[in-house]
């Protein structure tokens, strides 16, 4: 398939260390897609769903053991220490490899190696970059299928080129053994004992943020964890917004979301570019440029439904792999909690055991027919409000970046920073629950900044110190801001009803890159006056429910500002001092 030395020398090491019966090249051509499904759904790896509803659409199980990424046994390999460290787990690059290399020893013996060539970003363009990934799983080879591009026009867009190494094996899917380790400085990416997405799809997580975030640093542009809209008004005027959620926060929704009736009838219109990453770069004009590196969608499937995101369901109704979702025997189609009212009376649970819908009780979740991170992986194209900018090669410009998190309490729904440095601030504090996006508890305040915490590939300081050099790159700078759709109320409930509606919080957001509404200077930063969030058509919210949205409680903040600073010393000393700075005026101004 290639000449390429650099691709066929990785190619033997990878034989002679795995020791695969056989190699078989990914060339993207759907006969040869078509065999790996029959042969998964032959091996057990994938069911075929009912191909009147669910064209082309499969379901997997993954072993119980294996259901999210596995953030303590992710780590970033350095030769020094501080490079990765301390947010990160880090292993000296020899050790972590000679660890690997005896992991993977002999570990596809009886089994195929896949070669897969992949780009992130369109075939060909200028700021697209390659990967290679080698694996033993068809269920790999089918979801990345649908990611990325793959196959023989990337190996001719590669030419003699340089590309980033995956080495995958699902091996025995032990959990003590499973590592998901990079080496940015390598170029390199080793993946074992797992065979569940942001572990193994090494294109997405570990390739487009973890080794591009380390790209980005030394090359002068940024990877981030961000969705990316298109909102065009009713003057046809089109602006995008770029956002970061931590994991299972909603960026998926907000990147697809269907406007409120009021908006509609106006005129306003909002299209996807992407869903969870963004490659962002400074454009010529000295405005900030992103586009979507991934071809398909790997979504939270619990919660998505007809009214909460109709666009995303819609996605999946063909050619999409379903994982750990309910699987309904008397139609063989599947389904999952909040996809509607009505649990299949005849159903197999993720787990592959008998399930009885009688038994599920809410605040159970080991009685969840769907596992709580059962998700789809879906083809870009099947998106009903994919932008036609979705491959464009300069990608989009900014006109807004947003920060959010799922915050209870503390977080208003929307402020703006004061400028590009206090922009960074307000990113390097955020906070938010925890969910069950990775393993571990669920629900737990943690710091994660800018919503990378689990894939910056390198030290957090330098991180924030690539923000604050960017920020002096860029001549027109997109302004910053944070909301948070998860405020409850005493009761726990969601005060803001979201989804949908969240396009009224960006519609105040436009607003303010064009200098066309007012606002209220706080502790913290710009909060909107109540009036302007426009509520019209909400049943249940007031003006006086925006007001205590956007109320910010100072004790709470200064509890806030302490955690911080906690925070930024666990960091160690290469935090940035501006943003020292910056936590000694939000103090001040919270002490006023
Ligand atoms: P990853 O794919 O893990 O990066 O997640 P994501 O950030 O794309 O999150 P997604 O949009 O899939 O949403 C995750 C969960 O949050 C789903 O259960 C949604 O129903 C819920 N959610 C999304 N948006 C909102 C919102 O505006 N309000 C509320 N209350 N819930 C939301
Ligand atoms: C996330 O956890 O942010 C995801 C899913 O988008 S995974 O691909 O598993 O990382
Ligand atoms: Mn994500």
């Amino acid at each position: 398939m290639t000449n390429n030395k650099k691709v066929l020398e990785f190619i033997e090491q990878s034989k002679q260390l795995c020791q695969p019966d056989q190699i078989v090249w990914i060339d993207g051509s759907e006969e040869q897609l078509e065999a790996l499904r029959k042969q998964a759904v032959e091996e057990k790896i994938l069911i075929k769903l009912n191909e009147e509803k669910l064209p082309g659409c499969y379901l997997h199980r993954t072993t119980v053991n294996d259901v999210a990424r596995v953030e303590g046994r992710t780590f970033i390999c350095s030769k020094c220490k501080e490079d990765s460290a301390p947010i990160n787990n880090w292993m000296e690059t020899t050790e972590a490899m000679n660890l690997m290399n005896g992991l993977f020893n002999g570990v596809m013996k009886g089994r195929t190696m896949y070669v897969i060539p992949y780009s992130m970003g369109a075939v060909g363009s200028k700021f697209s970059k390659i990967g290679i990934e080698l694996t033993d799983s068809i269920y790999v080879v089918l979801n990345m299928a649908i990611m990325t591009r793959v196959g023989k026009a990337v190996i001719d867009a590669l030419g003699d080129g340089d590309f980033i190494k995956g080495l995958h094996s699902y091996a025995e899917l032990s959990e003590e053994k499973r590592y998901i380790m990079h080496f940015p400085e390598e170029n390199a990416i080793m993946s074992i004992n797992s065979n569940y997405g942001g572990n193994v799809l090494l294109g997405k997580k570990c390739f487009a943020l973890r080794i591009a975030s380390f790209l980005g640093k030394n090359e002068g542009w940024m990877a981030e964890h961000m969705l990316i809209l298109g909102i065009t008004n009713p003057k046809g005027e089109k602006k995008y917004i770029a956002a970061a959620f931590p994991s299972a926060c909603g960026k998926t929704n907000l990147a697809m979301l269907i406007p409120p009736a009021i908006y509609q009838e106006k005129g306003y219109k909002v299209e996807c570019v992407g869903d969870d990453i963004a490659w962002i770069r400074v454009g010529e004009d000295g405005r900030l440029w992103a586009v979507n590196p991934e071809n398909g969608f790997f979504g939270v499937a619990p919660g998505t439904n007809m009214k909460s995101n109709p666009n995303a369901l819609l996605s999946t109704q063909k050619n999409t792999i379903f994982t750990n979702v309910v699987h309904n025997l008397d139609d063989n189609t599947v389904w999952w909690e909040g996809l509607d009212n009505n649990p299949p009376a005849n159903a197999i649970d993720w787990k592959g055991n008998k399930w009885d819908y009688k038994k599920f009780d809410k605040k159970d979740k080991s009685t969840c027919g769907a596992h709580p991170n059962s998700r789809f992986t879906a083809p870009t194209v099947n998106c009903p409000c994919l932008s036609d900018q979705f491959e464009a090669p300069n990608g989009v410009p900014l006109s807004a970046i947003v920060f959010g998190g799922r915050r209870a309490k503390t977080a208003p729904l929307v402020y703006q920073s004061k400028d590009w440095n206090n922009g960074v601030f307000v990113g390097s504090i955020m906070a938010s629950e925890t969910t069950a996006a990775a393993t571990g508890a669920v629900g737990v305040v943690r710091r994660d900044p800018m919503a990378m915490r689990p894939f910056v590939g390198y030290n957090m300081g330098d991180y924030f110190n690539h923000w604050i050099e960017m920020g002096e790159k860029i001549t027109n700078k997109p302004k910053i801001f944070n909301v948070n759709w998860f405020r409850t109320d005493d009761n726990g409930n969601f005060i803001w009803p979201g989804f949908g509606d969240n396009l009224r919080v960006l519609d105040w957001i436009l607003d303010r890159c064009e200098d066309k509404v007012d606002a209220r200077e706080t502790a913290i930063g710009y909060v909107p006056y109540a009036k302007d969030i426009n509520v019209e058509g909400l049943a249940d919210v007031t003006e006086a429910t925006i007001e205590d949205l956007l109320s910010i409680d100072k004790e709470n903040w200064k509890a806030e500002a302490e955690g911080i600073e906690g925070f930024y010393k666990e960091l160690g000393d290469r935090v940035p001092a501006e943003l020292y700075s910056q936590l000694e005026a939000l103090k001040k101004n919270l002490n006023k």
